[in-house]
């Protein structure tokens, strides 16, 4: 009996039940967090999933959204077969087609836009999933586009080029060794829960953890030995703040500062200004709580920190914050060391892993060259650190045609609803496009402006390689057929490829072909994954990664140290303003006219994770949808009594930019002035209360979790 066999009549004893456990892996969440899953399958179809046990990244767990995958697989919105939109644009009104049909339409429609105006006229553009990232990006860049760009303009990468300009490289948290954790806007019980287990291992070791978060959290109820709780977007002034502490105190560790780093007399003097008077006042904390997080990061050592993906960069001074906090690691002498955070290189899928891949040569072997990619003239660093447009000048550039037109978007998972000013952006498609592409699970609003619309299957209807931690590579199997007539992407990337015959014969061999060339070298071939269908080690693999590679050889960076003051940021034309110290700004600097406080004097902070939502993906899934049935925004119990507003009521959020109607949710977890609540709704789009040009200028990021707002109670009947 196999495993599986054994398995299954451990749980469902009896014979011929009909049922058979397949191996697969849940893909609703990032790529760092693919659990694995058993599906339980009886007549072609599953009807039960669970964790996969002795999975050696998600060790049997799956989280609220994995668990809902029946219900998010057989949702009744998923796009049946390719489409020919028949309407208006964004009206909803499709025929159906046969593959072969799509395919011709979208390779005629394409090479069209290519040769009356050029193949960077078409814009290449990715939602979350990246599971097919190496072979979408080189299929923009074969078929001669320099604008690939995804949903990385808003996610992450504004804190890997914000590494980048400071040490060089990402340093990941050493959680096994450290004595302290540093967790800055750290809720991994919502966000990413396979990570709690390590703190909680710290904490059984005697080791401390501060907590930093606008809201008490989880992390901060079962975590934290310190929890402070910020002003929303004044993390940079907390960061400088107790840098300067740190040096007054005497606990900076100067040997690694005078050893290892760059620019320390401009930051003192920077942080010199930053008092804890200041500082408190600017971050609504008590100046000992500051004083202590200072101290204890600084003397328990080795520590480790936390960078979010999301939540400080989502401020438009979120760059530099993130720098300024990065920046204590070094001047406390905890970068590159054991217990502190130290670079673990990108195996595949820009996850480390612990052994080699040629990712990044498959995607990029076949840059063209020949016009800049979108963004490039707004945002410099960016470009200059990022193979990707900058999708936050998108729109920009298809209203106004500079320094190029802009005339198709090809999209894979295109949900203009994470884009600030939504609604303009999908007009400025309708009316200036000659053609949009969408492939994707659902029918969701973007995908009614398409020109054609295909159906792409999940990740339990299709094979996937993965790798994990700890040196891992998997090659899933489908745990079922792809509904009705769906697609793997993968596939359809190939398959196009043939039909328009682009000048590459990997892409054009398929998705095996092509991965076969992508892991040549690691010791391992696709026929040995597929003999497997749960993770298998990878003979090349080195883990766990060692530190101390960067105080050994140098630090990537242009002057080998460590920067406090960064030289590459020094370079950029001074046109742009960009300060190389981690210098602090108001999160708000554009809108603090009195007018604007008086009218919008709330703070919004969209999207801090909820365990049961993930952007909009999730929200039509109807398990998960229950549990919170409308899109609420929530306020300080304070706050809602000023305005005369109860749990439940209907309210008005309005920012400068528009307004939208959400559930009222009084409580006790954010501070007086904050209003919090999530995107991805349709009949409430919060990021059409988001300005478009409302951008940290160094990533081009939005400010997401940081706008003007005002919320009055509802004067129509209540619901
Ligand atoms: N206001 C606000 N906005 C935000 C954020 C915030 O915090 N606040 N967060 C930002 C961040 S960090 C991110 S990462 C983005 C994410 O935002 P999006 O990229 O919009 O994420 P999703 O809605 O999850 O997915 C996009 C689309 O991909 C489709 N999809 C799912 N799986 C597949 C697949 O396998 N193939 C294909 N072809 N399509 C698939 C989904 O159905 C969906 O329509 O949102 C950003 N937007
Ligand atoms: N359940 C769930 N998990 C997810 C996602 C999801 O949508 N749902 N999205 C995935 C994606 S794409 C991303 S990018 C990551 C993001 O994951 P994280 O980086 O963890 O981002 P958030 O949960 O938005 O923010 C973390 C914490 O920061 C706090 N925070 C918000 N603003 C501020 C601030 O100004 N200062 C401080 N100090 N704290 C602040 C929030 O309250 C929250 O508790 O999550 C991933 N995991
Ligand atoms: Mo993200």
């Amino acid at each position: 009996m196999t495993e599986l066999e054994m398995k299954l009549k451990a749980k469902i004893p009896g014979e011929d039940t009909g049922i058979e456990i397949r191996h697969s892996l849940c893909a609703i969440c990032s790529p760092s967090h693919h659990c694995g899953l058993d599906c339980y399958v009886k007549d072609g179809e599953i009807i039960r999933v669970e964790g996969t046990p002795g999975h050696p990244y998600s060790h049997g767990k799956l989280c609220t959204k994995g668990s809902a995958q029946r219900n998010y697989i057989y949702r009744e919105d998923r796009i049946k077969t390719p489409l020919r939109r028949v309407g208006e644009r964004g009206e909803g009104k499709f025929e159906p087609i046969s593959w072969e049909e799509a395919y011709e339409i979208i390779a005629r429609r394409l090479n069209q836009v290519k040769e009356t105006y050029s193949p960077h006229s078409v814009a290449f553009y990715s939602g979350y999933s990246k599971w097919y990232r190496p072979i979408y990006h080189r299929f923009a860049y074969v078929f001669g586009s320099v604008n690939f760009g995804t949903d990385d303009s808003v996610c992450a990468v504004a804190k890997k080029i914000a590494d980048k300009v400071t040490a060089g490289c990402e340093g990941a948290p050493d959680m096994a060794h450290a004595n302290t954790f540093l967790g800055w806007n750290y809720d991994g019980y919502y966000s990413h829960h396979l990570s709690v287990e390590g703190v909680r291992k710290l904490k059984e070791r005697g080791g401390k953890v501060i907590i930093i978060d606008i809201r008490d959290t989880p992390a901060a109820k079962n975590l934290a030995d310190l929890f402070l709780q910020i002003n929303p977007g004044t993390d940079g002034a907390l960061a400088l703040g107790m840098a300067k502490l740190i040096i007054d105190n005497g606990w900076a560790d100067m040997e690694y500062v005078e050893q290892y780093t760059y620019g320390f007399e401009q930051y003192k003097e920077l942080a010199e200004e930053y008092t804890l008077e200041k500082v408190s006042e600017i971050t609504g904390l008590d100046p000992e709580d500051i004083y202590e997080a200072a101290r204890l990061y600084a003397t328990n050592g080795p520590a480790c920190t936390n960078y979010s993906a999301s939540a400080l960069v989502h401020h438009i001074n979120g760059f530099n914050s993130h720098r300024a906090i990065l920046c204590l690691s070094a001047l406390t002498g905890n970068f590159d060391r054991v217990g502190g955070n130290y670079p673990i290189p990108a195996s595949y899928l820009r996850q480390p892993a612990g052994f080699k891949t040629r990712d990044e040569e498959f995607r990029n072997n076949r840059e063209p060259e020949g016009a800049p990619r979108i963004g490039a003239g707004r945002f410099p660093l960016w470009d200059a650190k990022f193979n990707e447009f900058q999708t936050m000048d998108l729109m920009r550039q298809i209203e106004e045609e500079t320094p190029y037109p802009v005339k198709a978007v090809f999209a894979l998972g295109l949900n203009a609803k994470l884009f600030p000013e939504t609604d303009r952006l999908l007009e400025v498609m309708k009316q200036k496009l000659d053609f949009i592409v969408d492939v994707d699970l659902f029918m969701n609003m973007s995908a009614k402006y398409a020109d054609i619309v295909l159906p792409a299957c999940t990740s339990v209807e299709r094979s996937e390689l993965k790798c994990y931690r700890g040196g891992y590579l998997v090659y899933t199997k489908p745990a079922i057929e792809p509904l009705y007539e769906s697609k793997s992407d993968v596939d359809i990337l190939c398959e196009l490829a043939r039909v328009m015959d682009l000048d590459d014969d990997l892409l054009k061999g398929g998705y095996e072909a092509c991965l076969d060339w992508i892991i040549e070298g690691c010791g391992l071939t696709m026929e040995d994954l597929k003999k497997s269908d749960v993770p298998v080690r990878v003979p090349s693999a080195v883990w766990p990664v060692k530190p101390g590679g960067c105080l050994k050889n140098g630090f990537p960076t242009p002057t080998g140290k460590f920067e406090f003051y960064s030289t590459e940021i020094a370079a950029v034309d001074p046109k742009y303003g960009l300060d190389p110290l981690p210098g602090y700004r108001d999160s708000l600097e554009d809108q603090n006219s009195p007018e604007m406080r008086e009218q919008y004097p709330f703070y919004l902070c969209t999207g801090a994770r909820l365990p049961y939502a993930i952007h909009s993906r999730v929200h039509k899934t109807p398990w998960l949808r229950s549990l919170r049935p409308d899109p609420t925004c929530e306020i300080n119990r304070q706050d809602a009594a000023c305005l005369g507003l109860k749990e439940g009521d209907s309210a008005v959020l309005s920012s400068p930019y528009g307004e939208i109607r959400m559930k009222v949710k009084v409580t006790g977890k954010i501070k007086p002035g904050v209003i919090l609540t999530v995107p991805g709704y349709t009949e409430a789009n919060v990021n059409n209360l988001i300005g478009r040009d409302h951008l940290d200028p160094y990533s081009g990021f939005p400010g997401y979790k940081g706008m003007r707002c005002n919320l009055r109670k509802s004067q129509e009947a209540e619901t």
